[in-house]
């Protein structure tokens, strides 16, 4: 049933009117109190919503549709292993990946715990003989780069946890290849020694156009490189559910690490899909991610709901999404190191909540996820934060922030904290014309410019923001980072009554691109419209010229 029959979405939309016309300068005037009582904490997170255009009644509201729309029970059929994804038939345990207790997590009445942990102890114990030097290459060296060879949930969560924790890397260097474009691959291989070089095949299913591609002229350099076809057995790993696959292409079944059909791709960073973080940063550090992840995870299982981080952020941003008609969800993260992380989110909620229909098929009678998108905050600042300062549009924002990271540089930190602080504050308070004109004033501007300088200094403000502190970023803090993210985009989809967990516009993808790649060369096929019919035969005609 859609959320919209509930009697609490009517209420909350009565409600939306009313915060339409109020200033949060003015709310937090007549109570400064919410900047206290509007926050929450869990694993090292410290959430300040406070500066969001709601107040206790709207979010007693939102957690009651949330109630209506029977969270708590979703969240268990999750947890507990029932075939949640229905319209793939799957369970979606990426939580069992990274629980810490022995507790038995059934599927079909067998235990996924033990298999988890035996697959987890082979990525580590390979990691360590790659990491120590005691796996060599073929001609006896041992290995100094990793090429993750993957794309969507097979590259970007690997690519950005690899990245968040780079000061803590001392393993060999890690390279992603994901684009087909094949500069992607040569360009990368142009600065390795394929004798020292060891290549990740990553791929839910081994059956990606792009990575296949990939893998093949990587196998072709090393092989031309080495002179020797016995060669790819020591340079080259799999990390797949598809066993047959892996080995049909020529990457023996010792050398491939497997996962489950109930972990989805874009929640897979916890399985041995991480392994090029096990090769960056050991099995201990990998250990420390999963723990992060899971204190998350029990947190979104048992803190009440006006604690409880995932579901705060997932039912802020419904009420923006449904009753602010705000489409659209800036990540703005301080950390450079955080710079994939929007990345991540973006494949996380907008293909998991890029749905228009609920669990039943039925079609949505209301808008779902929304536009995620961003960039390192700081640099953001010097391009499309004037949109989100005086733009017609309102963007709510998460501004996140680690106060403490290996490497950084501590004389540096005062300016990157006191810009994302003053930024949110300028976002919710904006200026006014008196302010511009004391402003402008004092400067010594002649009274007539004054005026006509106003209309354009003047900033609306009344603009949202969530601000995540987080006191150091650690693999620790970085797991329960992650595992908020995840949960929140499970707390909106509950709500929605969508399925997060599939992806058939992906697949449309997929299965569109091998039909017009057959046509390109040479194949007959059914026709496409006159555009793409135009197109590819303008294409085919500039292929064969180069
Ligand atoms: C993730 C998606 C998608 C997938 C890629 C790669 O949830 O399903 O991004 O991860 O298409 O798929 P393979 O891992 O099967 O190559």
């Amino acid at each position: 049933m859609s959320p919209t029959r509930h009697a609490s979405w009517q209420q909350l939309r009565a409600l939306a009117d009313t915060w339409r016309k109020k200033h949060l300068r003015q709310v937090f005037e007549h109570d400064p109190g919410r900047a206290a009582s509007m926050t929450a904490a869990a694993s090292g997170i410290h959430l300040d919503y406070s500066k969001n255009s709601l107040d206790s009644e709207v979010l007693a509201l939102l957690i009651e549709l949330a109630r209506d729309c029977d969270l708590a029970g979703q969240r268990e059929a999750m947890f507990s292993g029932q075939r949640y994804n229905l319209t793939e038939g799957r369970a979606v345990l990426h939580t069992a990946l990274r629980q810490q207790v022995d507790t038995p997590v059934k599927l079909d009445g067998e235990d996924v715990i033990p298999g988890v942990r035996e697959v987890r102890a082979r990525c580590y114990d390979f990691a360590e003989r790659v990491r120590s030097g005691a796996w060599r290459g073929h001609t006896g060296q041992t290995i100094t780069d990793v090429v993750n060879i993957g794309i969507g949930g097979s590259d970007l969560g690997p690519l950005m946890v690899c990245e968040a924790l780079s000061p803590l890397a001392d393993g060999p260097r890690v390279h992603f290849v994901s684009n087909v474009d094949g500069t992607h691959l040569s360009q990368t291989l142009r600065r390795l020694d394929a004798s020292r070089t060891l290549f990740v095949v990553a791929s839910k299913t081994f059956t990606t156009i792009e990575t296949l591609s990939n893998a093949r002229s990587a196998r072709a350099w090393l092989v031309e490189a080495l002179g020797s076809e016995t060669a790819v057995a020591r340079h080259f790993v799999a990390v797949s559910t598809n066993r047959e696959k892996v080995t049909a292409f020529g990457i023996d079944a010792e050398n491939m690490f497997g996962f489950w059909d109930w972990v989805g791709g874009r929640y897979s960073l916890w399985s041995a899909i991480g392994l090029p973080i096990m090769l960056s940063l050991g099995g201990a550090r990998f250990d420390e991610l999963l723990a992060g992840a899971a204190e998350m995870d029990e947190h979104f299982r048992a803190a009440p709901a006006e604690r409880n981080l995932p579901v705060l952020l997932g039912l802020i941003g419904i009420w923006y999404v449904n009753f602010q008609g705000y489409g659209s969800h800036l990540l703005a993260p301080y950390n450079n190191t955080l710079r994939r992380l929007p990345a991540w989110l973006q494949q996380l909620d907008m293909e998991s909540n890029g749905k228009s229909v609920h669990r039943d098929g039925s079609a949505t009678d209301h808008a779902t996820g929304p536009i995620v998108w961003g960039e390192p905050g700081i640099n953001g600042q010097h391009a499309y934060f004037q949109l989100l300062h005086q733009g017609s549009q309102i963007v709510p924002v998460d501004f996140i922030l680690a106060l403490a990271q290996r490497g950084q540089i501590d004389s540096h930190l005062p300016t990157l904290v006191a810009n994302c602080l003053a930024q949110s504050a300028a976002m919710m308070r904006g200026k006014t014309a008196d302010e511009v004109r004391a402003e402008l004033t004092a400067r010594g501007m002649a009274a007539a410019d004054v005026e006509t300088a106003i209309p354009h200094r003047v900033f609306p403000g009344n603009r949202p923001s969530n601000t995540l502190l987080i006191d150091n970023l650690s693999p620790h803090r970085l797991g329960a980072l992650l595992a908020l993210y995840e949960h929140k985009v499970f707390v909106q989809a509950a709500v929605w009554n969508i399925n997060a967990f599939d992806q058939w516009g992906v697949e449309l993808g997929k299965q569109l691109a091998s039909d017009i790649e057959n046509r390109l060369k040479g194949a007959d096929g059914k026709p496409y419209d006159a555009s793409t019919e135009a197109l590819i035969a303008l294409a085919a005609a500039g292929i064969g010229r180069h």
